[in-house]
């Protein structure tokens, strides 16, 4: 794997999909963005350059609008030359084993559970919601995190409460939707949907929950451009969706249902979805990358 490589005094923990973890000290680890991306669970190529960069910034971008809601685990991004740009050292916690979603909209496996049940993780939901439609009120959903090559399993909020008792996961939600409320604001002003997002937290060496890994990326959240919002149908994804359509083109000669593996992107695509990237992160922040 070609971001799997050895960095100076850091020693490999963990390969995400797109994503690396290294130890730097006893309390010290990098968190490394690569230039990977996936689609329908495949992880393509070639990389989309800059990915990684975009959406480090964003990340701290959005550390620094949340720091008076929640503190984080961010340290320093004087980091080794090799990742430089992509790459945070940040406080090692002591990690929650629960994915706290926050949904605003119907899609992925919220809508999934809601056509089969009615409700998300024990959530009650109206009747007639379609696919993309905004919930009455943001919804806490959280998921326990799957084992490698398999996806989070949605749960009620009493498995929560079961793991890590009543308190934490009272703070828990209520620390995820607040997170939610105050970035779905700054996303709307910009005209960008947030339809859901995931978020990861610890706990610091003296008990303080403490907001980890990266947040409201377009890896761990769903962004929709607001002009394009329609409900009843996908709704196209902010960053995603000029591979998307070209995979599932006849252009590319490939089809989601073979379980073969994707054919490369071409330039054309792969520099439209870097630029789609820096869109997203110049939308957003207000500032040129
Ligand atoms: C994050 C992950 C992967 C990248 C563990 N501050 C922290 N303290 C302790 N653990 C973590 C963090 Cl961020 C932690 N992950 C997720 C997996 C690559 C990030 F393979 N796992």
């Amino acid at each position: 794997m070609t971001a799997n490589v050895s960095i100076g005094g850091a020693r490999h923990l963990h390969s995400g999909k797109v994503r690396e973890l290294y130890e730097l000290s006893d309390d010290r680890l990098l968190l490394v963005a690569t230039d990977r991306i996936s689609a329908y669970d495949f992880v393509l190529s070639p990389a989309i350059p800059d990915k990684g960069v975009v959406l480090t910034r964003m990340s701290l971008w959005w550390f620094e609008q949340l720091h008076a809601l929640v503190p984080n685990h961010v340290v320093s991004t004087d980091v080794p030359e090799q990742v430089r740009g992509r790459a945070l050292v940040c406080e090692r916690l002591d990690m929650l084993p629960v994915e706290c979603v926050a949904r605003g909209y119907l899609a992925g496996s919220g809508l999934a559970d809601y056509r089969a049940t009615g409700a998300i993780c024990g959530v009650e939901l109206p009747p007639r919601l379609q696919d993309g439609s905004r919930l009455p009120e943001p919804i806490f959903t959280p998921a326990t995190k799957a084992v490698a090559g398999e996806h989070d399993q949605n749960v009620a909020y009493a498995a929560v409460v079961d793991t890590v008792g009543d308190k934490v996961a009272a703070r828990l939600r209520s620390l995820t939707l607040a997170i939610y409320q105050r970035a779905e604001a700054i996303t709307r002003q910009r005209g960008i949907l947030l339809a859901d997002t995931k978020l990861e937290f610890g706990r610091r060496y003296d008990g303080q929950l403490t907001l980890a890994d990266e947040v409201l990326t377009p890896d761990s959240s769903r962004f929709w451009p607001a002009d394009r919002w329609q409900p009843g149908r996908p709704q196209p994804s902010y960053d995603k969706q000029i591979v998307r359509d070209w995979l599932t083109s006849p252009a590319s000669g490939w089809s989601k249902d073979s379980g073969e593996a994707p054919p490369p992107l071409p330039p054309s695509v792969v520099e439209k979805t870097r630029a789609a990237y820096v869109e997203a992160y110049e939308r957003l922040t207000g500032e040129r990358f």
